[in-house]
């Protein structure tokens, strides 16, 4: 059997939790082999507070990339930082190209403790270029509120409702990550097929040590997705190794701490389950 080959259009994050350093983490631990189209460097500042600045690549530098990468025939891909509209349109042209169906977009907005939606009009660009494009697509609550024009989520049936709109939008599969931030008593995700709504629920865990927790979901379902596991089956296991990754984050500074990626390799995953609702 030969490798899989996995394709992460994103930005760096230099403290390592997120965006490629966590996708190619993923895709190493899910036995494929990870490739990268870097959008932008996302650095942060110990001086003042750990603030980021994100830094965008030329769009021609990241088409010749693209070049390279679609060279070998690639199995699954994934988007994640896309800072700018033109980056955004340039990441729809590259998978459209690229005659990929597998393809996961993970619609990064914002980066946890930044609260500024990272360019205006960029959300207008993701439902333009990319939810048409999407196999899955994995917004948290905050971004499927935004890109389903429903503002705030607060309850399972504000997801649902939105679950719907972003399908309508194009996107074949969405899966919203409620996380520990909707008022339920588990952490909770609800899957979208078009026609069933499914929660995936674990228990919540008691940290702030989950940085990187959405681009590491996302990558493993995109990893899944390259294995040959059926959608419903690559987001079951993706939520499985999320919650393991944030079990087990650790304090990387004072300032963040990242999932260790690993962890469910290392020391198995918390028990997930399933309800149709
Ligand atoms: O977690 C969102 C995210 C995605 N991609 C990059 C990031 C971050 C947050 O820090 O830096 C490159």
């Amino acid at each position: 059997m030969s490798i899989k080959k996995t394709l992460t259009i994103a930005g760096s994050d230099t403290s390592g939790g997120a965006g490629i350093q966590a996708d190619l983490k993923t895709f190493q631990e899910h036995g494929t082999y990870g490739m990268n189209i870097l959008t932008v460097v996302a650095t942060m500042d110990p001086d003042n507070g750990w603030s980021h600045n994100v830094f965008s690549l030329p769009v021609e530098e990241i088409k010749r990339q693209a070049k390279t990468a679609l060279s070998t025939n690639v199995d699954a891909i994934k988007t994640g930082m896309l800072s700018t509209e033109e980056i955004i349109e340039t990441a729809g042209t590259i998978i459209e190209e690229s005659g990929v169906s597998h393809v996961v977009i993970d619609p990064v907005m914002v980066c946890k403790g930044e609260d500024e939606v990272l360019n205006p009009g960029t959300v207008d660009a993701m439902i333009k270029y990319l939810l048409p494009r999407a196999q899955v697509v994995t917004p948290n609550l905050f971004e499927a509120g935004q890109l389903s024009g429903l503002g705030i989520l607060k309850t399972i049936e504000d997801m649902k409702a939105a679950a719907e709109k972003i399908h309508a939008l194009g996107a074949k599969n969405v899966v919203i990550k409620g996380g520990k931030q909707l008022a339920h008593e588990k952490a909770v995700d609800l899957f979208y097929d078009g026609q069933t709504h499914t929660l995936l629920e674990t228990e919540k865990t008691e940290t702030t040590y989950n940085h990187g927790a959405g681009c590491t979901f996302a990558a493993a379902v995109t990893a899944n997705l390259a294995n040959g596991f059926t959608v419903s089956d690559a987001v079951f296991e993706a939520k499985e190794f999320v919650s393991a990754a944030i079990a087990h984050g650790w304090k990387l500074n004072q300032y963040v701490g990242p999932v260790l990626h690993g962890a469910k390799g290392k020391y198995g995953a918390p028990e997930v389950t399933t309800t149709i609702v």
